[in-house]
């Protein structure tokens, strides 16, 4: 019996961006009587199926975009004997889409540490339930992923997560609601061994898979002092803490990593939290700005955030400490008009933002968002090849639609139209090149060019444009110079042990 994982997807670029966490940390769930299990992402290459056997076992993890792929591989897979299981976040909201649709034999609901050697069991056994609830693991049951089954020379970035659960509760967001709101953070040592693992191999680039980096705000600290919530307080205090330590253990790594994590911008009111980062080479966050306008963080429950000058000073602040700052936008809010693309990419600019993303507003389930639509537009849904757009996942990609919240004066064609425009200009080459200022050789700053582009074929026109043609350019393109970007970010690897890693790892030759 051969064990396989499968990340679905329906375009391979041959080299990935980050490696996909689920597969390395179920790969180590999975016990050594059932031999090495056999990883598959599909941004790499597609998934043979002629490679499985009956008796095999074939694990799925879906999102929701790639769910409907997934539901082509375990529908096969089960067609020639296979035992097919679902996880990963649309699976647990939509088990029995995954059931009905998916060939799956059982469907894992939440996370995988601990469930899936128990579900191989029961396989084995022939008595495997259909639905397992497995639910949020504790911090210190997380399984730490197995590196050594990565395939050389595939992946620019490793990935390691250091925190579960998000305090916020935006609206577009199903975070909070599936991992919950309590930060759930792993042991310091467990992480900086992963992270160690991934050095000794070759990976100096790391994101941190980490909802929010920053659970606990000095607003937070301060609240629980006013209350005089002594129990909260002390809790608030320990969970700071730790971060601490952890950023404190990063520091000692060779200088020569970069970490990447994503971050709310409260943090720019924390000098220390911010230094702490810088030092741990911490040297870049995805901060979601989402809107640049009161109304619009109105929107998505995020009044936490600020808009006009302050916005442009609090994210200015990221870069004087020395934090490139990756700003995520959202379009298509119904407060947004014509005028507020214009106003969005002014302040991306203003803000000395490194990177940007604009994506249009998408009710992903198990979000406040999408239960309210789905909720409105149920007595007249519109449909496409049969299926309801409110089931948009399940629309073959070169007939899904892009934008299906209804909103009050543009069209989806109008929106997506000018979303790609503000893309187009945030990237154009003129711009890019201003802003490789951010690095000091020129060899940097072809590099710097070269990166903006890839992010900007994989991400933007990827994800926005309809027509298939402009699809197939722009992922032949993504295909093209993926390869010699991913060369940008590699380093020798470190031949030292993980122990000596308090002591020996700072003064070890750095690479490139
Ligand atoms: C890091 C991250 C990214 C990174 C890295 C992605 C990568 N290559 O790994 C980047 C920044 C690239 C990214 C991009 C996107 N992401 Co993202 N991402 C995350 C994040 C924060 C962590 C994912 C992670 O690695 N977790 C660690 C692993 C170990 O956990 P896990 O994946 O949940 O897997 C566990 C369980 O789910 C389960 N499991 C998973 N698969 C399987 C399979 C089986 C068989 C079993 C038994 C169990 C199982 O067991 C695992 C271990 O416990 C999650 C949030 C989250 N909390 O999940 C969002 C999240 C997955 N992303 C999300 C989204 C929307 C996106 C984008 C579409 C954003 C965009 N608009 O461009 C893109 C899509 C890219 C793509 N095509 O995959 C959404 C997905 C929502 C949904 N309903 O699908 C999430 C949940 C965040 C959110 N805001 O709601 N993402
Ligand atoms: S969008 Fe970010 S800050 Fe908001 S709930 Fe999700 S993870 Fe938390």
């Amino acid at each position: 019996m051969t064990v396989h994982l499968v990340n679905p997807s329906h375009l391979s670029f041959g080299v990935g961006v980050i490696t996909p966490r689920w597969l390395y940390v179920l790969a180590a769930a999975t016990p050594a009587s059932a031999g090495a299990p056999r990883i598959v992402d599909e941004t790499l290459e597609p998934f043979d199926t002629d490679d499985v056997r009956p008796g095999d076992v074939v694990g799925i993890g879906i999102h929701t975009g790639n769910a409907l792929r997934g539901y082509e591989i375990g529908t096969v897979a089960r067609a020639r004997g296979a035992t097919v299981v679902f996880g990963g976040i649309h699976a647990s909201l939509y088990p029995a889409e995954a059931l009905s649709l998916g060939g799956a034999h059982a469907v894992v609901r939440g996370d995988g540490d601990v469930i899936w050697p128990i579900v191989l069991d029961h396989a084995r056994q022939g008595a495997l339930q259909q639905i397992y609830d497995a639910g949020r693991v504790d911090a210190d049951r997380f399984v730490a992923a197995r590196w050594d089954l990565l395939p050389p020379d595939r992946y620019m970035w490793g990935s390691v997560q250091t925190v579960r659960g998000c305090p916020k509760h935006c609206s577009f967001c199903s975070v909070w609601r599936t991992d919950g709101q309590a930060p759930r953070q792993r042991g310091v040592g467990q992480v900086v061994a992963e992270i160690v693992e991934l050095r000794q191999r070759g990976f100096r680039f790391v994101a941190l898979a980490d909802d929010n980096f920053y659970p606990v705000t000095l607003n937070d600290l301060a609240m629980a002092e006013r209350q005089h919530n002594q129990a909260r307080l002390a809790q608030l205090q320990a969970l700071r803490a730790e971060r601490f330590e952890l950023m404190a253990r990063l520091a000692e790594l060779p200088s020569d990593m970069v970490f990447f994590t994503q971050i709310t911008m409260e943090a720019a009111e924390d000098d220390a939290f911010l230094d702490a980062m810088r030092r741990a080479n911490i040297k870049g966050a995805l901060v979601g700005i989402e809107a640049v306008t009161p109304e619009g963080l109105k929107d998505v429950y995020k009044s936490f955030n600020d808009v006009g000058e302050a916005l442009v000073r609090r994210l200015r602040r990221f870069r004087e400490r020395g934090i490139h700052v990756l700003g995520s936008f959202i379009f298509g809010l119904p407060s947004d008009r014509p005028s507020t693309f214009e106003a969005t990419v002014e302040v991306a600019e203003r803000s000395e933002l490194t990177f940007a993303q604009f994506v249009m507003l998408t009710p992903y389930p198990g979000t406040v968002d999408f239960e309210a639509w789905e909720k409105r537009v149920a007595a007249d849904v519109a449909h496409v090849g049969g299926i309801p757009v409110t089931r948009h996942w399940l629309i073959p990609q070169e007939r899904r639609p892009k934008v299906y919240m209804p909103h009050p004066v543009m069209t989806a064609d109008e929106i997506r139209a000018r979303t790609q425009a503000v893309w187009d200009r945030f990237y154009s080459l003129r711009r890019i090149w201003v802003r490789s200022r951010c690095v000091s050789t020129l060899r940097a700053r072809l590099a710097f060019v070269l990166i903006s582009k890839l992010y900007r074929q994989m991400y933007a026109n990827t994800g926005i444009a309809t027509d298939s043609a402009r699809v197939n350019r722009a992922s032949q393109w993504a295909r093209l110079i993926a390869r010699p970007c991913r060369r940008l970010f590699v380093a020798r690897p470190l031949a030292m042990p993980a122990s000596s890693l308090r002591t020996g790892v700072t003064s070890t030759p750095q690479a490139q």
